[in-house]
């Protein structure tokens, strides 16, 4: 076969490699074959000396148009081949900016927790030290050192639910104060914050299980009036400025004097409405100066110190603070309910 016939099989068999290849990675190889440096043309070329003298131009000329077209095809297919892998890649990795975007969803506070905090800061903002202690407690820290007789009803077992004789699950959170008595000198600044159980059938406003926060200062010479000051500003804090506070005599086994304090309706300002069932006062905790066994029972002695203690009953707090009706709603972790305080 000829050289010229050589030529055009190979220009043919080029073009027709070049157009099969489907990317740059087997356009590769075909570049390869047809026009490197060990490819089909070169071979060829290397024969030219055996043509004859009027053949060799002729040959040269054509052999050169045959690489000039195949490499001119090369190029224009290796560039196409690019074009449409960067496309296919840009399609492929699109990133749409207008869309709209995943929200994460963050938690947020049960009503319980934001009232237990809100109190909190008001105290500890007047000095007040946070503390906890155990809800199965010892009869002696729930009843005894708060100077509750044997016989006192709170520990009837109708109230009261016994683990055993000795041991009780608390019914207030006082036993964490009377520890931390027991184990510091005055002054004492605390709070007691945390769970309590009451053998107390469920309805809309009792529970077997709610949450208290009590409080308890003792230093020298504190007096009555120190427990209405710093309990005023409690209450201004909690329903608001013009909030009055007034204080109606009460009985409770661990303070004398004992009192219970009602704060002005935040609802109506006094004069009467349904939240305070036309009261215009609001009953919100019971308090008084720490009774002197008490103190004396814990170590300190009343002759050089004094103090006042007060409690409250958290879902009361929340109840009114937020207008719900059911105690039932704190516990039913229906989140329709609890997300309507999300903030
Ligand atoms: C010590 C001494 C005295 C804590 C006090 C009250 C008055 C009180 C109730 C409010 C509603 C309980 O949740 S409730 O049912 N509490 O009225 N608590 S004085 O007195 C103390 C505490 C600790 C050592």
């Amino acid at each position: 076969m000829g050289m010229r016939e050589d030529l055009e099989r190979i220009r043919e068999e080029a073009l027709e490699a070049i157009k099969a290849a489907g990317n740059e990675q087997e356009l590769e190889p075909v570049r390869i074959r047809y026009s490197g440096k060990k490819g089909a043309l070169t071979a060829i070329l290397k024969t030219m000396g055996k043509l004859s003298a009027e053949e060799r131009p002729v040959m040269g000329q054509l052999a050169n148009e045959v690489r000039a077209q195949i490499e001119e095809k090369l190029g224009e297919r290796f560039e196409a081949l690019r074009a449409a892998a960067l496309e296919e890649k840009l399609k492929a990795e699109t990133l749409d900016v207008t869309m709209p975007g995943k929200a994460p969803k963050p938690g947020f506070r049960h009503p319980l927790t934001t009232t237990i905090s809100d109190v909190r800061r008001v105290f500890e903002s007047m000095g007040f030290q946070t503390v906890e202690g155990p809800e199965v407690e010892l009869a002696y820290y729930n009843f005894d050192a708060l100077n509750t007789s044997a016989d006192h009803p709170a520990r009837d077992p109708q109230d009261t639910f016994y683990i055993t004789d000795d041991v009780v699950l608390r019914t207030q959170t006082s036993s964490v104060q009377v520890r931390t008595m027991q184990g510091k000198e005055p002054p004492i600044r605390v709070i007691a914050p945390g769970r309590v159980y009451r053998n107390d059938d469920l309805d809309a406003t009792h529970s077997p299980l709610f949450h208290q926060i009590e409080g308890l200062l003792i230093d020298k010479g504190v007096r009555m009036s120190d427990l209405k000051g710093y309990l005023e500003v409690f209450a201004q804090s909690i329903f608001g400025e013009e909030t009055r506070v007034r204080f109606r005599p009460h009985h409770f086994p661990f303070t004398e004097p004992s009192a219970e304090m009602d704060v002005s309706c935040f609802a109506c300002g006094g004069k009467g409405c349904r939240l305070c069932k036309g009261e215009g006062w609001i009953e919100i905790l019971g308090c008084g100066m720490v009774h002197p066994n008490v103190l004396r029972d814990c170590g300190i002695s009343p002759e050089v110190y004094s103090g006042f203690a007060f409690g409250m009953g958290v879902e009361r707090i929340a109840m009114l603070r937020y207008k719900i009706d059911e105690i039932r709603k704190f516990y039913d972790n229906d989140l329709r309910f609890l997300s309507q305080f999300n903030g």
